[in-house]
């Protein structure tokens, strides 16, 4: 045998040397795991309702009600991006039609309107404005056309599909395209028929890269509550055929099932203040930022992501008790989750797949390196040794996810003054799983995985310590 061969042939017969765990579907595509990454991003409800003071616009509204004096979309992103999140999802189009672009498929845009002479057009303000911060641009259209005088026909279907193609051909990268299910009446009384495949074709041909949102998904589905919360159960498993945009189960949404065919995970959307919409009396009602922590913990903690509504205000500019929440929120992030504690403590494992899947690869700072059990192996799980006592109060645990959601349930034990205590335990762990625990202070942590789809993996465990207050 030539030498080569016989190196080969020695190192797949070395005991502990092992291949990866087969994926387990359903998996996510690539477009999935690109948005996985991005965790939190803002959305911005903006148009004719913040100067009628309305979350619903009727579509009669006079074009020339939207005149924002001082817009700066510059402002927006920057205090995006100084808050660590990734992009900006803009109402391109809210359920009254108007457009916040020039399109050439309905009177009711801006250019219809005295701002900027009607030449204004916000979605190249903001993509302006999100490229030269460096962060992501997105779009929710509304398909519910309060204003369009064919909605409700289907030469509707062919308007929409234009606008998209307005929308996703002319200002650059688009990371998410936001599908509202709302289905009213249109001007003429009649509601519209939606053509759901056409509408998905259009975006895959201007965007392949970005991911659809909707209650039914394809690529990523509402959470079932508009308060931002994450079932403690979640998985991204769910049948797509059940459901269709404004048609679906909010409990089955909120939690995902683990026999679901399809990979479609969660995102969880809620608003800084209690309208999507500005409103002036509602300045001091923003949330603070506890409640914006709790939240945090309950969507990215939970497996979703998060889309944090911040509307601008009649200027066109975020609101200064806003940016104080947001700015406050990203610190507490940061300081939270900014020092693992756990990173690179020495690590061992009940059940070992072999090299390349040791336990030290859950604590090794790199999502892309992971522990994993062998085959067959449904349970089982890593122990951590700290130099030092540790002390925290959350736990963060990754499987990981381009392989599928695997983990059903799990617990994690601390080693205290030598004795072991149970401190904590869940079901679903998913991309992301953020446990909170009582204040702990350890010198050894045991994560122990009760039950499997398949071999289960870890690609992180992270000890962490809330800001004392
Ligand atoms: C809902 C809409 O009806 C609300 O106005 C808002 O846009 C929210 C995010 O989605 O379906």
């Amino acid at each position: 045998m030539p030498l080569l061969m016989s190196l080969i042939f020695l190192a797949a017969t070395l005991p502990g040397s092992s291949p990866g765990p087969a994926p387990l579907a359903p998996t996510p595509s690539p477009r999935q795991t690109a948005w996985r990454g991005l965790e939190r991003y803002l959305f911005c409800h903006f148009g004719p309702n913040t100067f009628t003071d309305k979350e619903w616009g009727g579509g009669n509204e006079d074009p020339n009600l939207f005149n924002p004096t001082d817009l700066d979309c510059l402002q927006w992103a920057k205090a995006a991006k100084s808050a660590g999140f990734a992009g900006i999802v803009i109402t391109a189009k809210h359920h009254d039609g108007f457009c916040l672009w020039p399109s050439k498929f309905s009177t009711h845009t801006v250019a219809q309107s005295s701002w900027r002479a009607g030449k204004g057009d916000v979605l190249a303000d903001l993509s302006k404005a999100c490229r030269k911060v460096g962060i992501k641009m997105g779009v929710y259209l509304s398909p519910w056309d309060r204003n369009h005088p064919a909605y409700g026909t289907p030469a509707y279907n062919q308007v929409f599909a234009s606008m998209l193609r307005e929308v996703l051909g002319n200002y650059g990268p688009i990371f998410e395209v936001w599908f509202d299910g709302a289905n009213g009446e249109g001007p003429n009384g009649k509601k519209q028929v939606y053509d759901w495949p056409l509408f998905i074709r259009t975006v895959r041909k201007y965007q392949p890269n970005a991911v659809i949102f909707s209650d039914a998904g394809p690529d990523i589905r509402w959470i079932g509550n508009e308060e931002g919360i994450a079932g403690e159960t979640n998985w991204a498993l769910v049948d797509r055929s059940r459901y269709s945009p404004g048609h679906a189960s909010t409990e089955e949404l909120n939690h995902g099932y683990p026999d679901g065919r399809d990979y479609v995970p969660g995102e969880c959307d809620v608003s800084i203040r209690p309208g999507w919409f500005y409103h002036p009396e509602e300045n001091d009602k923003v949330k603070s930022v506890s409640q914006l922590m709790s939240i945090y913990e309950r969507s990215v903690g939970r497996n979703a992501n998060l889309i944090l509504n911040v509307p601008p205000d009649r200027a066109g500019r975020f609101n200064d008790a806003d940016l104080r929440a947001l700015d406050g929120f990203g610190k507490a992030i940061a300081k939270t989750y900014g020092k693992d504690l756990a990173l690179r403590s020495a690590a061992s494992s009940s059940a070992d797949r072999g090299r390349g899947f040791q336990a030290s690869r859950a604590v090794d700072g790199n999502p892309a390196t992971y522990w994993a059990a062998p085959d067959g192996k449904l349970s089982g799980g890593v122990e951590l040794a700290f130099a030092k006592p540790v002390t925290f109060d959350r736990v963060m645990l990754q499987e990981y996810d381009p392989l599928g959601q695997r983990i059903a349930a799990f617990h994690v034990e601390a080693e205290v003054e030598g004795e072991w205590r149970r401190i904590g335990g869940g079901t679903t762990i998913g991309y992301k799983r953020i446990l909170e625990v009582p204040e702990t202070t350890a010198t050894k942590l045991r994560v122990t995985i009760d039950e499997s789809r398949a071999c289960p993996t870890l690609a992180h465990i992270g000890l962490y310590l809330s800001p004392r207050s």
